[in-house]
């Protein structure tokens, strides 16, 4: 029955056709990487070794691999390897070349082959081996299938060694080996693998796969790393791993699973004493940040289910106001996974599921499991209701005080907290905002700042910790209330980031326990209750220097004792230098605060970002929280890490 087509002839036409259609697919990868992984900086890089991961991941989910190797070799290639079916070497007739020749130089053929099973991966995920192949230098690809071991390289995304058996093995040892090295043309910031961000993506990824080990190692110490994970319980250990170092009202997270149509659903999750909200979705095993119908079924059922109990068992009477969404999330972590054989996904980001069947699948699966819970734990069922009935409580009381203040002396413009020396430029983009730590600072700030751009508002002592203050408490206080209605933003959900009265909002504590110290509240209330401005990225740190070492006319300021035993090795011995430690900003003059911090073109501002907040949250926590254990662990294993904080 051969195809008339199919004469050698046509097949060699056919053949370099598909040749050519490979090298331009290939050679456009290279031209555009960032059409593919996003960008070539540092996330880029890390991109490559996600892609092949996913592969695994694929063959894993598809029930066939149960783990994942992933090295991070001495030379910053990777490779990674899994335990599933092997990549299929069989040679297709049409294109005349093998499976595993295809998956690495064919643009978008993903994990699909043989039907059966879906590609969880979406978004900009499962572009595919391809496009790490065009943008690495190197790649090799063994393949344990049939007792065979199946070998083949490319160089630059091209066809370097043809597929060839390079031995024999085990007829029972099967899977797909893939070692890669990142192309430094094309990743020109820097091809050096940050094993923390591989680590907490994998971590990661094993909450999300229950069953699925995989390891992490990083050749590249003298001392080698290795980290094993394995979560038989999934997500449910996900929720225990968030809540660590806090107070819980039940000690084993709630966990339900399900399907739907095509869709898996799984939610895990536990209150706290708290009083903020986690609530992490996922689709595919991609973090959706901006959730989407995922995240509104389960909001929605949550909050229905809770309030029917409320009724139904009486904790709630007919003329109680019915519990809000935010009242019901009050403490709550939670993770929400699905998985879906056609996501789409969209906003800005394109993190944000549309799909709404979706949202009826975590609806349905979450009410009926979580109703079940509810009615066969009634002591943990009461707490739920009467943490949900005290936090209705505190936002009620809440909101008449805020209309109280605001009718007396509000959140409003024109009713600018005494202490603030507000700059004279009416432009936000040009307008800093300087926290200052201290009243003595304060006036050294005053002094020697630039009038137009920049304000000053001193805040004294500590401020409140808004981890562990209920809203009530929080708008309450006096320090919090003056840095609202300096920023012009409004508060809560009336919370406006258009509304900045300045670009920069510069936090300058002293460079000592207590400064870092100060300068966690302040983040944790940025992170808390003005997340905007973190995201708009209008929340930067000051830098002012330990040192100023003087030589005659010379004047240098200095970060770290490192450097000063630096800078006095290098200077000349006479004159005798003279050093200076400063003990807090309270010492330095105004022209010095001026000088070494203050002046846009010579000082070090710290930008604090998103992703950054995300990681120092977690942070945060541990240092703000309930527990003191965790905290004083933390704080030894972390002496220096306010420092450090990778902003
Ligand atoms: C597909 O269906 C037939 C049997 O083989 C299936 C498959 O593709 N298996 C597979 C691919 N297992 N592992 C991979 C794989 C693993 C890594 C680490 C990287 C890549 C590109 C693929």
């Amino acid at each position: 029955m051969a195809d008339e087509k199919e004469t050698k002839e046509e097949l060699a036409k056919e053949y370099d056709a598909s040749q050519i259609q490979v090298l331009e697919g290939l050679e456009a990868v290279r031209k555009r990487p960032g059409m593919y992984i996003g960008s070539t900086s540092s996330q880029g890089l890390h991109h490559l070794v996600w892609e092949i991961i996913d592969n695994g991941i694929d063959e894993a989910l598809a029930g066939f691999a149960d783990k994942i190797d992933v090295v991070v070799e001495k030379d910053n290639s990777i490779t990674v390897t899994d335990n599933g079916r092997g990549i299929p070497v069989d040679v297709q007739k049409k294109t005349g070349k093998s499976a595993l020749e295809t998956v690495f130089t064919i643009l978008h053929a993903g994990g699909k082959f043989g039907g059966g099973g879906y590609k969880v991966s979406g978004g900009l995920h499962g572009v595919g081996a391809s496009v790490v192949n065009a943008l690495s230098t190197e790649l090799d690809v063994r393949v344990l299938r049939n007792g065979e071991i199946y070998y083949m390289d490319f160089a630059r995304g091209k066809v370097k060694t043809e597929m060839k058996v390079i031995g024999d093995t085990d007829p029972e040892a099967r899977g797909t080996i893939v070692h890669f090295v990142p192309d430094p043309d094309i990743f020109q910031e820097t091809t050096e693998y940050d094993i923390k961000v591989l680590r907490t993506r994998i971590r990661e990824l094993a909450f999300l796969n229950k069953g699925l080990r995989i390891t992490l190692k990083d050749m590249r110490p003298e001392k080698p790393t290795e980290d094993d994970f394995l979560y038989e319980g999934g997500i449910k250990h996900y929720v225990e791993y968030l809540n660590a170092g806090k107070e819980v009202i039940f000690p084993d997270p709630i966990y339900v699973e399900g399907i739907k149509k095509g869709i898996t659903v799984e939610v895990a999750m536990q209150y706290t004493e708290g009083y903020q909200s986690k609530l992490l979705t996922f689709t595919n095993n991609i973090h959706t940040y901006e959730g989407g119908t995922h995240e509104e079924g389960f909001k929605r059922a949550l909050t229905r289910v809770i309030n029917d109990y409320a009724k139904s068992s009486g904790i709630l009477k007919d003329n109680d106001e019915k519990l809000s969404g935010d009242d019901v999330r009050e403490g709550l972590t939670a993770v929400v996974s699905v998985k879906h054989p056609d996501p789409q996904f969209e906003g800005q980001t394109k993190t944000k599921l549309g799909n709404s069947d979706a949202r009826t699948a975590v609806n349905e699966i979450f009410s009926e499991h979580f109703n079940k819970f509810l009615m066969e734990n009634p002591t943990v069922a009461r707490q739920v209701v009467e943490k949900g009935m005290l936090a209705s409580r505190a936002r009620i009381a809440a909101k008449r005080a805020r209309e109280v203040t605001r009718k007396k002396s509000g959140l409003e413009l024109n009713n600018l907290p005494g202490k603030l020396a507000d700059n004279t430029s009416k432009d936000p983009a040009i307008s800093e905002l300087f926290i200052v730590e201290g009243d003595s600072a304060g006036g050294s700030a005053k002094s020697g700042r630039s009038r137009l751009t920049q304000a000053i508002l001193p805040i004294r002592g500590k401020i409140l910790n808004v981890e562990k203050a209920t809203l009530d408490r929080v708008l309450a206080n006096e320090e919090i209330r003056s840095l609202f209605t300096a920023l012009g933003t409004g508060f809560g959900e009336e919370f406006d980031v258009t509304k900045a009265n300045y670009h920069k909002l510069i936090i300058m504590t002293d460079a000592d326990v207590d400064g870092a110290h100060i300068r966690t509240l302040l983040l944790t209330l940025f992170y808390r209750y003005m997340r905007p401005m973190i995201d708009a990225g209008f929340v930067y740190i000051a830098q002012p220097p330990l040192y100023q070492v003087r030589q005659g006319k010379m004047i240098q300021y200095i970060d770290s004792d490192e450097e000063l035993d630096e800078v006095l090795g290098q200077l000349p011995p006479s004159p005798k230098p003279v050093i200076q430690r400063y003990k807090g900003l309270g010492e330095m003059d105004a022209e010095q605060l001026w000088d070494t911090t203050m002046n846009p073109d010579n000082r070090r501002l710290l930008r604090v970002s998103a992703e950054d907040a995300d990681a120092a949250s977690a942070d945060f926590e541990m240092l703000m929280g309930d527990k003191v254990e965790p905290r004083r662990k933390f704080i030894e294993e972390n002496a220096v890490y306010v420092k450090n904080l990778d902003i």
